[in-house]
């Protein structure tokens, strides 16, 4: 049978041009999108560009510095890539999609030692950053006449070294300020990955591009919702339905022991934390938490 989308497709013979990180902290969360969007990719790590084998699309390998600009010049349609590098860039693309991985976080950090502690301190100072674009203009907005110093990596090092007095650096754990007794005193952007899109896309690039969105969010809020399953008494039923409410309502169905009910719902899964001791002292018993593989509302 001819799916209405693979009919649609064969009707518009277009792809869709996708480009992802080619190696790097971003890749493995694209890639694994991109399976869990059911979506075939080849081994792309050695290549330069693969077709996916069953969705209308086409992955290029990148390295994340020229994502913006690729898109921005429809040498790819759409891109996977940190909101750091496309508010670095200022290229010309749409933001349509956060996508929940590569969380970090662009932050002025200085000696831990040191005689710095606040921003304002930073006046008239030196500051070492892979990021001279968003960093001067936070400088701008907050008053600060300090010197910006780009440099392209280990920016960490640059305070020991006499390079500079300060930081601007993106953190996640935060061990590498840590081991090189840095402090955050200030945070300037949160980042995660993020999906732009070409402003020009043709009528077929955005129907594919919605297919695409489909299963995203789908694989998104499977992501963060859990399958409940629960025994309660039935007493209870209606005190659990409303700690649990469920896409709808939750599933009631008897047990064979008089007196009692299986409740299955669905819930955020940071949610859940904050309900379980509510569900317990409700009687629940025989708490089963499962994964959601897809979930479309
Ligand atoms: O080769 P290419 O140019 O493609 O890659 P790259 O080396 O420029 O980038 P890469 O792979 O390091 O990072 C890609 C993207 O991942 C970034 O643009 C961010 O959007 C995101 N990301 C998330 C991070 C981090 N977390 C991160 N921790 N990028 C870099 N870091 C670095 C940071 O610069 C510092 O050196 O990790 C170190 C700090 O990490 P913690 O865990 O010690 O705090
Ligand atoms: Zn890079």
């Amino acid at each position: 049978m001819v799916s209405l989308f693979s009919f649609k497709h064969k009707i518009m013979n277009e792809t869709l041009k996708i480009a992802i990180q080619k190696s790097g902290r971003l890749y493995e969360g694209s890639m694994l999108l991109l399976k869990e969007c059911g979506i075939e990719v080849g081994n792309g790590n050695n290549q330069l560009r693969v077709l996916a084998s069953n969705f209308p699309a086409e992955i290029f390998f990148l390295r994340d510095d020229d994502i913006p600009e690729y898109v921005q010049d429809a040498v790819a349609d759409i891109g996977f890539i940190g909101e750091n590098v496309v508010k670095e860039k200022k290229k010309t693309v749409d933001t349509v999609e956060k996508l929940g991985f590569g969380k970090c976080r662009l932050s002025i950090a200085v000696t831990k030692s040191g005689s710095l502690k606040t921003i304002d301190d930073l006046n008239g100072k030196k500051i070492a950053t892979s990021y001279p674009e968003i960093l001067s203009q936070y400088l701008q907005q907050k008053n600060i006449a300090a010197s910006i110093h780009e440099i392209s990596g280990s920016v960490e090092i640059a305070p020991r070294i006499g390079l500079a007095d300060a930081i601007c650096d993106l953190v996640s754990s935060g061990s590498t300020l840590f081991s090189n007794e840095l402090v955050e005193i200030e945070t300037i952007l949160s980042s995660e990955a993020i999906l732009i899109s070409n402003k020009k896309l043709s009528v077929e690039k955005k129907f594919i591009l919605d297919s695409l969105l489909f299963r995203i969010r789908a694989v998104r809020k499977a992501r963060n919702n859990k399958y409940v399953l629960l025994n309660a008494p039935n007493d209870k039923i209606d005190t659990i339905t409303k700690l649990l409410p469920g896409m709808k309502s939750p599933t009631i169905l008897p047990l064979a022991e008089s007196g009692w009910s299986s409740i299955h719902s669905v819930i955020n899964e940071a949610d859940f934390w904050n309900v379980i001791e509510q569900l317990k002292a409700n009687g629940a018993q025989g708490i089963l938490i499962i994964p959601i593989e897809k979930m479309i509302i």
